[in-house]
């Protein structure tokens, strides 16, 4: 593990972005953890949480691309903010934008907002579980015209999409493109047997894991 991804899982924890207990999750699995991108909600935390995703797409060397889209509603604020540490961090200036989830058909109309989506398209989200939500902003993308380039999410749960690979695997093979995550499960549970007083929530990782993870 690196360490921004170490400060990471720190960071998360926090401010209770990263959270265990019991969770149902959009799948409907029922998971003992649960991260909530939305609780990083100040200009400071959202600075930082931009410079990490920045980095870790620096670190991934999956760079070259020619836009960042956002997906509504979550993804909005994390690509925007990466956008922003792009350019003020690594000196990379990209254009972005996102989606709306209703078409307006006044004004400047239609569903995409800010620069055109178009050449290769960098994805900034929070969390692959099953890959649904991903599989529906492939469709965006490629409804326009554009191409995906990349994934990049905060957390990879590493959990089984519709077969035996993860849901990022399944992501991976049937787009053809890689999916860059600051921190995956693994890294995680490497944090959670290290640390004291967070060791307790180990085993019951471990057991959902068992059920919903890779292998
Ligand atoms: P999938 O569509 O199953 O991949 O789930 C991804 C979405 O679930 C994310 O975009 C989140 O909206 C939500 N989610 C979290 O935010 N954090 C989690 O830890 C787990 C989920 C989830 O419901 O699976």
């Amino acid at each position: 593990m690196h360490e921004y991804q170490r400060e990471f899982i720190r960071f998360a924890l926090d401010h209770g972005v990263l959270r265990f207990g019991g969770f149902t999750l959009k799948s409907g699995r029922k998971s003992p953890y649960f991260f909530n991108a939305g609780l990083f909600n100040s200009g400071g935390t959202l600075s930082r949480l931009g410079r990490f995703y920045a980095q870790a797409l620096i670190h991934s060397g999956k760079q070259d691309v020619d836009v960042i889209f956002g997906p509504a509603y979550k993804g909005i604020p994390l690509a925007a903010v990466t956008a922003v540490a792009l350019a003020d961090s690594f000196d990379r200036d990209l254009p972005y934008c996102f989606n709306r989830k209703e078409a307006k058909d006044h004004g400047e109309g239609g569903t995409l907002v800010g620069a055109e989506l178009k050449g290769r398209v960098l994805i900034v989200d929070d969390v692959i579980t099953a890959g649904t939500a991903v599989r529906e902003v492939m469709q965006i993308i490629q409804a326009a015209g554009a191409t995906p380039a990349a994934v990049m999410i905060a957390l990879d749960r590493q959990e089984r999409g519709q077969g035996e690979l993860s849901a990022i695997q399944e992501v991976e093979r049937d787009f053809g493109i890689p999916v860059i995550s600051i921190v995956s499960l693994n890294q995680v549970m490497d944090f959670l047997q290290e640390d004291a007083e967070l060791q307790a929530h180990l085993p019951a990782v471990v057991a959902y894991r068992a059920q919903y993870g890779i292998q």
